[in-house]
């Protein structure tokens, strides 16, 4: 029976890409091992997140426990399994994370072609209330592992080769699209393993939901403000959007997907370039609706067209259901 099929028939992360990966005689098996050590940082993460209270894992970084031993915060605990994970792959040559201000270049002897930029932990200011918290990264890859400068990832995120987060909320999902599509997997916690569970997620072609920090909304410019007010007071008729914000771009995202509607983090006058970080969370989360079948815009271009001039830069970034983003590009076509 098919219901028994899919109890039975598990498709793991692994065996996924390795059937994705078949479709290109020339893949080594590389981008396979790299993914599985980015699935290890999260199952760490994932592990670390659930124990956070027990553990007391939470704390100032730099604090000592009873035993004497250093605590370390959870995003910087994260941050150092990632680059450990990353580097010992032997797949990797350069990383960008958000913890870390200087990108790290591999040594020579463990080096491969992938860049990745990653956040270990975004949205940790929701760690110590226990909200979804999550991972964020992006891949690239070079040409020449041995001859390898900034520039390498300096790059408009249309040329990621693979994008996806890990949730770290009521259970752990993974989403995750190597540029055909966007697939979800769950954490069976008995098995240590990420089941297929969101084949193929195309994201709502309009949807019902938006989701900002209404607080900055007195700096906001004027588009952004028009778009917010028309979610609430609609003139065509159509209901009013109901508001959803978790705090947490993750989660926010994740729901956005799933569920269809709009995420923004727009520019405002005292951030003139919005808040969110373009390599590792604006790059990934729009290559990601991009694959759903959704959009992600600046609010002057495509957000994949963006070529960030320094590793942590940022960018205004508005992104979701097809239509609900088009009506956004209007209004900013309309201010010019
Ligand atoms: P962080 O990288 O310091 O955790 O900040 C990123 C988070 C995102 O997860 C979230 O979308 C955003 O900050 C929320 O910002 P705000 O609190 O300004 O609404
Ligand atoms: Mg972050």
């Amino acid at each position: 029976h098919e219901a028994d099929a899919h109890r039975t028939d598990l498709m793991t992360i692994t065996r996924h890409v390795l059937n994705e990966q078949s479709r290109h005689p020339e893949s080594k098996g590389d981008f396979t091992i790299l993914l599985s050590h980015i699935v290890l940082g999260c199952k760490f993460v994932c592990s670390a997140v659930n124990k956070a209270g027990l553990a007391k894992l939470i704390g100032l970084a730099g604090e000592t426990n009873v035993q004497g031993e250093e605590q370390k915060k959870l995003d910087v605990l994260s941050n150092e399994v990632f680059v450990k994970a990353l580097v010992s792959s032997g797949r990797t040559c350069i990383l960008v994370s958000e913890e870390d201000e200087e990108a790290t270049f591999v040594d020579p002897s463990l080096r491969g072609r992938y860049c990745v930029v990653f956040d270990p932990l975004d949205g940790s200011s929701n760690i110590d209330c226990g909200v979804s918290i999550g991972t964020i990264f992006g891949i690239y890859m070079v040409k020449d592992k041995d001859n390898v400068t900034l520039d390498e990832v300096l790059q408009p995120g249309s040329n990621m080769l693979a994008a996806g987060y890990c949730m770290y909320g009521s259970s752990c999902t993974f989403v995750l699209s190597t540029g055909s599509g966007v697939n979800g997997f769950t954490l069976d916690p008995s098995l240590g393993e990420f089941i297929m569970t969101h084949p193929d997620i195309k994201i709502p072609k309009k949807g019902k939901i938006y989701s900002v920090n209404e607080g900055n909304a007195k700096n906001w410019d004027g588009p952004t403000a028009k778009y917010v007010e028309k979610c609430k007071f609609p003139k065509d008729g159509s209901s009013p959007k109901s508001l959803r914000y978790i705090g947490s771009m993750v989660a926010d995202v994740h729901r956005t997907l799933l569920y269809g509607g709009v995420f923004l983090y727009p520019a405002d006058k005292k951030s003139p370039n919005g808040k969110l970080r373009v390599l590792y969370e604006v790059f990934p989360m729009s290559f990601l609706m991009e694959q759903a079948g959704g959009q992600a815009f600046t609010g002057k271009q495509r957000a994949l067209d963006l070529v960030p001039s320094k590793i942590h830069d940022r960018s205004p970034i508005f992104l979701g259901s097809y239509d609900d983003i088009e009506e956004i590009k209007a209004l900013y076509a309309a201010a010019v």
